[in-house]
């Protein structure tokens, strides 16, 4: 398939999917969105990817927003639309994927590209990392599940600060919040994901799927029985066999 915004590449079992739009500093346009949608759909069905990796191209920005350019004379019918249709084709399905997306971000990361690194299940940061959700300074609030996710990562108190206040914050104190798990050079960046991402491809994948489905519902009430029904269904499976004799012979797994 070709691609007019994103660029695609692997690595062993991992898939680097890297949003091509320095000159908008990457922002989310709705072809975007598509083929973002789109690939995501493939590597979800593709049993030999693992992991998946999304970040942006250049050194400035991961994801600067949506792209404001084409969102500026909407009215409230096709807004409601574009957000809709995003979280949809897009937010939810990164966050309910069967395998782990873990976002390297590598610049800014603005409003929607904060809420495409909040739907992914791991974020990376390099040091010169930004983070904020500015809507509210263009008379808007997030639209792609950012007030949702938000609160979800680093409780209320400090989502709404950011939100109402729309200031950035610095990797460090990302860090520092919970709302990334780690901070490295922009050059160490991708490899340390990669790194991350090979270790977790090195794991069962069925276990994977089902981690990802239960911590997904661990702020629901069904939650608790969403993981034993997850625990249940993995007894039957070969790789439980495989991991399991795997330990009890002393080598490694292959799953
Ligand atoms: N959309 C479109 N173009 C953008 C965006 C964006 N979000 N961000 C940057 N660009 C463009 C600039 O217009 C500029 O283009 P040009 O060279 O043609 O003028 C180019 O990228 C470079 O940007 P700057 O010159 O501004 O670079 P600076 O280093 O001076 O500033 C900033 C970098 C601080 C990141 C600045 O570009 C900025 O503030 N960008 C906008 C950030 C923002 O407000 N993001 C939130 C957008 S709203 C949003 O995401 C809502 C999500 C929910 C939508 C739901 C559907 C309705």
């Amino acid at each position: 398939m070709n691609y007019e915004n994103i660029a695609v590449s692997t690595e062993g079992n991992t898939t680097v999917i890297t949003i091509t739009r320095p000159q908008a500093l990457n922002a989310l346009n709705a072809a975007t969105i598509t083929e973002l949608g789109n690939i995501l759909d493939k590597l979800d069905g593709d049993a030999s990817c693992r992991a998946i990796i999304i970040t942006g191209s250049g050194e400035k920005s991961f994801v600067a927003g949506a792209d404001i350019k084409e969102f500026s004379d909407f009215g409230a019918v096709q807004a409601e639309e574009l957000a809709r249709n995003g979280q949809r084709t897009l937010f939810n399905k990164v966050e309910n994927m069967t395998k782990p997306v873990i976002a390297a971000v590598n610049g800014f990361a603005l409003g929607g590209g904060l809420e495409l690194a909040m739907a992914c299940h791991i974020r990376y940061a390099s040091e010169n990392a930004r983070l904020g959700l500015p809507e509210v300074t263009l008379g808007l609030i997030p639209g792609y599940g950012g007030t949702q996710r938000l609160p979800k990562l680093v409780g209320k108190g400090l989502a709404n600060e950011l939100i109402f206040s729309a200031k950035m914050i610095n990797a460090t104190r990302a860090k520092e919040i919970g709302l990334v798990n780690e901070v490295f050079t922009l050059e160490d960046l991708l490899p340390k994901s990669l790194e991350l991402a090979a270790t977790i491809a090195s794991n069962s994948p069925m276990a994977i799927a089902e981690a990802i489905n239960a911590v997904n519902l661990s702020d629901t009430d069904r939650g608790y029985e969403a993981e034993i029904k997850s625990f249940g269904l993995l007894f039957e499976k070969n790789d439980k066999k495989e991991g399991v004799t795997a330990f009890l012979e002393k080598r490694k797994p292959n799953f």
